[in-house]
């Protein structure tokens, strides 16, 4: 699937371990039921899926992807990428260089490469990602090796460094910082808790696409 900036719009990620014991399938539906642009399958964390666990996890929600015609995209497993023929992939500053990934990828498959400073976002659109996902924004207990938060300033800083370079905004988000952090420069945000750790993920997605409604 070629890139499209609206994508980031209301972007989730999601992963077995993310859910509070709940089956990441239904969040997955309801989220997708309420709105969402763009699907990461990121299973990481104590106790997460691997090998055909992991990939009829991926399958299973790739297929729900498909069923709404949101994007699909799979987190740093470039060979499971690959194997599901996801439309993108996103990955960490310590992963595969975006130049390697290209050559494996078919033309449309999307890179997105998570960046925390003006340095590696400049880097990476130097490599030609298709889009970088900036954080974390605020505060986030999610992702455990999170570094020092960036900020609004942080994405006023990066998208005066990367030009036009889509960007969306990566954590401790929630529906209320929509506004803000669209006004700061980024194109969209990025969420894991907020939805899937929501009492109601169908109306908590369906609030992220509101908010980026105004920004259309
Ligand atoms: N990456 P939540 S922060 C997966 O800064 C991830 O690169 C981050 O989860 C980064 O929306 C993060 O629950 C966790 O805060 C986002």
């Amino acid at each position: 699937m070629k890139f499209s900036r609206r994508y980031l719009d209301a972007y989730f990620i999601l992963g077995s371990k993310d859910t509070a014991g709940r089956d990441p399938l239904i969040i997955l539906e309801r989220a997708l039921q309420g709105g969402i642009t763009c699907f990461q399958f990121r299973e990481k964390g104590l106790g997460a899926k691997q090998g055909t666990a992991k990939k009829e996890l991926a399958q299973a929600m790739q297929k729900r992807c498909k069923k709404y015609r949101v994007p699909f995209v799979v987190n740093d497993d470039v060979d499971l990428a690959i194997e599901l023929n996801a439309d993108g992939i996103h990955v960490g500053q310590e992963d595969e260089s975006i130049y390697s990934i290209r050559q494996k990828l078919t033309k449309d498959t999307f890179i997105g490469v998570s960046a925390t400073s003006v340095v590696e976002a400049v880097q990476a659109l130097r490599d030609q990602a298709d889009y970088i996902g900036v954080g974390p924004i605020f505060q986030t207990s999610t992702k455990k090796d999170a570094k020092q938060p960036i900020g609004l300033e942080g994405i006023v800083r990066i998208r005066k460094a990367v030009n036009n370079l889509p960007i969306v905004a990566i954590g401790g988000i929630s529906a209320t910082n929509v506004s803000e952090i669209r006004q700061a420069g980024a194109d969209g945000v990025s969420i894991i808790s907020a939805i899937s750790m929501a009492e109601n993920p169908f109306q908590a997605a369906k609030q992220f696409r509101h908010e980026s409604k105004m920004f259309e």
